[in-house]
């Protein structure tokens, strides 16, 4: 028995809703690994607003900006979806040939549109192809898991099908005659297809995006400084083994945000806004930053959730505009005292006024150690401040800048527990020996790092075993915004010992012993180690 006629018309819909649906989300899914350009709802979005007539075109293009890809793909979906699909539906049941013709149709169209695109190649097809090939498969499947008309029931089986279809009871809704109509195996299969089709278009999108913006980040050279930074000193790095060298590298560099999937910014969608209390509001875009002078500083940055010893803190070369020099070209109105800053994904920081315009190096920062901002450091552009903690200075992936005032807006940490503001407590690690090491008894050397960013590091004591603070020996530093190296010998005698290390800043400021949590504006006490000697 074939039942071309068994399915109500909601049910056809369906079929091709989900059908076109796959179709769309696997060439979105293999678009992302050909060129996210060769997404055939791109390209046929693209190809619509450069055959719309000249008004439509720049309502669009004011309406969506020049770049919105998402609008076109969505758009192009919503059509597809909500005319084209359900039509091939109903096509298919009445004749499967049918609906296959219907979907190579549309997909033709889509091949039309990505292989007319300049530069297009062969292979920019595939993407096309495979989707059209998983619509129609998805909607042959479809199909005939519908219309095969299996029985509900457990012990009746596919191979007795006219007895099946006559102990069922023939339902007649809106007119349509559903003998041998599997309402359930086609929900549960139309959900397994749109599972498949939201995720193919999902994940295609993240992977295309990753794709876009690597490659613009490659294709990145990282311009000359117009004020470089002050030579790092010979003697900056004493290279113990063990010790934390003076620049970190990227990819040692610690990473902390509340980003579960980092944020893809093309440079070249990239804008960053700046309103608020300001006297006029500036947008500047990737290029109006690289074409302004850029200063290059090493700075340190620290996390206020840095435990005392722990590792939330890297130093790096940062290369950027000064914010000061941004923002004095909107005009500081009196009385702001907040810069609060939005990052792609929604995170927020607020920064004091004054720190930032007192003169010191604050960066919108588009490079680390020499090459473009890593995706994960904040790419393109994020914000770095020496002396304040990350939470409320360095956003990544920075957008938006408005100036305000701190009695009228909070940032993102602010009703989490975190103070509003946070000025970096000075702080030293011990990095050798590590806590529980076992040392061989005689002459060892003990080191680590300081930081007391923008007012400096001038003195570091160590102590063993509660006995005298003794002073180490500081490496040496190119300003105040870096941490400082430092190291002392020991003669250790047999035992368990305990080691303690303490800074103190150039303002004559020793930290304290006072031991408190990172929470609410940062961790304090001295590092304190145990090791055993033999
Ligand atoms: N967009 C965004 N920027 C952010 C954060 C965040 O969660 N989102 N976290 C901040 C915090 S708490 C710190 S300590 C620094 C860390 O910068 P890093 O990951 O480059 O080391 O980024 C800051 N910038
Ligand atoms: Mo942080």
């Amino acid at each position: 028995m074939q039942s071309n006629s068994v399915a109500p018309a909601w049910a056809r819909a369906l079929m091709g809703l989900v059908a076109g649906g796959v179709a769309l989300g696997i060439a979105q899914l293999a678009a992302a690994f050909v060129g996210p350009e060769t997404s055939p709802a791109l390209a046929v979005g693209d190809a619509t607003v450069d055959l719309a007539p000249a008004p439509v075109k720049e309502f669009a293009i004011r309406t969506f900006g020049e770049s919105d890809k998402t609008v076109l793909i969505v758009g192009v979906v919503l059509v597809v979806l909500g005319g084209v699909a359900p039509l091939i539906g109903v096509l298919a049941v009445r004749r499967l040939a049918y609906g296959f013709a219907g979907l190579a149709a549309f997909g033709a169209i889509g091949l039309l549109a990505v292989l007319t695109r300049p530069d297009a190649e062969v292979p920019d097809a595939l993407p096309t192809i495979l989707g059209t090939a998983a619509g129609a498969w998805t909607l042959w499947w479809l199909r005939r898991r519908v219309a095969g008309a299996s029985p509900s029931s457990a012990h009746a089986t596919g191979d007795d099908r006219s007895a099946a279809g006559a102990e069922r009871p023939a339902v007649m809704l809106a007119g349509a005659d559903l003998r041998g109509f599997d309402r359930r195996r086609l929900l549960t299969g139309a959900a397994g297809g749109a599972a498949v089709a939201f995720g193919g278009a999902v994940l295609g999108q993240v992977l295309g995006d990753r794709r876009v913006v690597d490659a613009a980040r490659v294709r990145l050279a990282v311009p000359e400084p117009a004020t470089p930074a002050k030579p790092i000193p010979a003697g900056a790095d004493l290279r113990i083994n063990g010790l934390s060298s003076f620049i970190t590298k990227n990819q040692d560099f610690y990473r902390v945000d509340t980003a579960l999937i980092v944020p893809q910014v093309d440079p070249n969608d990239w804008k960053l806004r700046i309103h608020g209390m300001v006297d006029r509001p500036v947008e500047l875009t990737y290029a109006d930053l690289l074409g302004m002078p850029l200063t290059e500083a090493d700075v340190t940055l620290t996390c206020v959730s840095n435990e005392v010893g722990g590792e939330y803190v890297g130093n790096a070369r940062w290369l950027g505009v000064r914010m000061a020099e941004v923002l004095r070209k909107a005009g500081l109105q009196s009385g702001a005292d907040m810069l609060l800053s939005t990052s792609a994904d929604g995170f927020t920081c607020g920064t004091p006024v004054d720190v930032v315009m007192d003169g010191r190096e604050a960066l919108f920062a588009i490079a680390m150690n020499g090459e473009a901002l890593p995706v994960d450091h904040g790419f393109p552009v994020r914000q770095v401040v020496p002396g304040l903690y990350g939470y409320v200075s360095a956003t990544k992936w920075v957008v938006d800048l408005k100036v305000t005032r701190f009695d009228q807006d909070e940032a993102y940490w602010t009703p989490r527990g975190w103070a509003a503001k946070g000025p970096i407590k000075t702080q030293s690690r011990i990095d050798v020996p590590k806590p529980g090491d076992s040392l061989k008894a005689g002459r060892t050397t003990i080191a680590g790092v300081a930081w007391a960013q923008h007012t400096g590091v001038d003195a570091v004591e160590v102590r063993v075993d509660g006995g005298q603070w003794r002073q180490a020996r500081l490496a040496q530093v190119p300003g105040p915004d870096t941490w400082r190296q430092w190291s002392i010998d020991w003669d250790a005698a047999p035992g368990r010992h305990t080691i303690q290390v303490r800074a103190t800043d150039a303002a004559g400021r020793t930290q304290t012993e006072q031991e408190a949590p990172p929470a609410p504006d940062g961790a304090t006490g001295w590092h304190t180690i145990t090791v055993q000697v033999a």
